[in-house]
């Protein structure tokens, strides 16, 4: 069976785990940490980055966006990378909204948990909030289809519930149409609920 190595708290993660199980695609989920004394990841990804996917015939594949395209192929194509050029862009260039969002969100929280206090800069947080609101100003504003289920609209849903556990923004209280958003996705699939981080 397909390994992905990911810890279940892991955004990037989640999209991979949510992807596998709205399309039905069972795989092994092996907790992992990236940076603990003794990690393996860089073992099977020279990054040391979350997610990794080892194929049944060894290859890892890495990093979350490929291994989305992967379940995709092994779905039989077309179900959440569009083929269709337009629709294909378009949920690309979300996912990559979504994905950076994300990343931004990472270096918040990574600021504070990697760096002594005396060696934190705020205004570089506050940089990095900031592509974060933007980007959630941005997809308030321009809402994708809640009811596709893409790699665009599972990289959104992963950034909102990241968000929500990290409180990087108070997003519900800024942009409550997105929470109508989050709501019909999560009833578009049961993957978003199959998949929440475990309550700390
Ligand atoms: N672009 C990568 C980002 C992956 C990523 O940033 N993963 C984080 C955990 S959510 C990680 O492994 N961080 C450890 C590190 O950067 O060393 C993807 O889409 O998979």
């Amino acid at each position: 069976m397909m390994i992905i190595r990911t810890s279940l708290t892991s955004p990037f993660g989640r999209k991979t785990r949510m992807a596998a199980a709205h399309l039905g695609i069972t795989v092994d989920v092996r907790p992992t940490s990236a940076n603990e004394p003794g990690s393996t990841l860089a073992d099977d990804n020279p990054l040391g980055k979350m997610p990794v996917m080892i194929l049944d015939d060894g290859r890892r594949v890495y990093d979350s966006r490929v291994i989305l395209e992967q379940l995709d192929i092994l779905a039989g194509g077309d179900k959440i990378v569009p083929a269709d050029p337009k629709a294909r862009i378009d949920a690309l260039t979300l996912q990559a909204l979504g994905d950076g969002i994300m990343d931004a969100g990472i270096l918040v929280v990574y600021e504070g948990r990697m760096r002594p206090a005396e060696a934190r800069h705020a205004p570089w947080v506050e940089y990095q909030r900031a592509k974060l609101t933007r980007g959630l100003a941005y997809v308030a504003q321009h809402q994708p289809d809640a009811k596709i289920v893409t790699v665009g609209t599972i990289a959104l849903a992963c950034a909102l519930g990241y968000i929500d556990w990290r409180k990087q923004s108070d997003w519900r209280n800024d942009h409550p149409s997105l929470v109508g958003w989050l709501n019909d996705f999560r009833a578009a699939t049961h993957a978003f609920d199959a998949t929440l981080p475990p309550r700390e």
